[in-house]
């Protein structure tokens, strides 16, 4: 029974298997979506938020979308995107997801894009630990990714900010 289900349903298949193993850095889905370097950068225990880094490469021949993140280790999770107005970074939540266009590299950083972790599990951010999620692709499915949690001040252009990150 399991053998003619895997045969009848090859790529929900690969998104199960994919889904169940997780924690490696990358991997091509059968979407085409790439993840490489997910990161997040420690926060200490009751800190409001916690941010969430990573580079989106879409290969595939079609348009995708990165609707919604979940996590474990968070209440929800938002995707964010920071825009200067002003001379003022202002940050938004992105309502209608990333767009990733076919061919496109979109990479989710400081002042950028990125993801918002909000009301994280107690620890589950500290420096050293990995944060386990889960990507939903508009057309590819579902991909989990692990976030190397980073020493807070580790990206070294963003050092000159006092880390409360961006305002919140
Ligand atoms: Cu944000």
């Amino acid at each position: 029974m399991t053998k003619r289900f895997l045969k009848a349903m090859p790529l929900l298949a690969a998104v199960f298997l994919a889904a169940g193993c997780g924690g490696e850095a990358a991997r091509a889905q059968p979407g085409g979506i790439e993840v490489t370097q997910a990161w997040s950068r420690a926060v200490p225990v009751g800190a409001p938020v916690a941010g969430g880094f990573m580079t989106l490469r879409n290969t595939g021949a079609g348009d995708d979308r990165l609707v919604e993140v979940r996590s474990g280790a968070a209440r929800h999770v938002e995707i964010h995107e920071m825009r200067h107005e002003d001379g003022i970074a202002r940050m938004r939540r992105m309502d209608g997801g990333l767009p990733l266009p076919a061919g496109a590299t979109v990479e989710l950083k400081p002042g950028g894009y990125h993801l918002m972790f909000i009301s994280p599990e107690p620890g589950a951010f500290e420096a050293g630990r990995k944060v386990a999620a889960t990507l939903v692709l508009e057309r590819g499915g579902e991909l989990a990714v692990e976030f190397e949690v980073r020493a807070a001040g580790a990206a070294a252009h963003d050092a000159h900010h006092a880390h409360g990150d961006h305002g919140h």
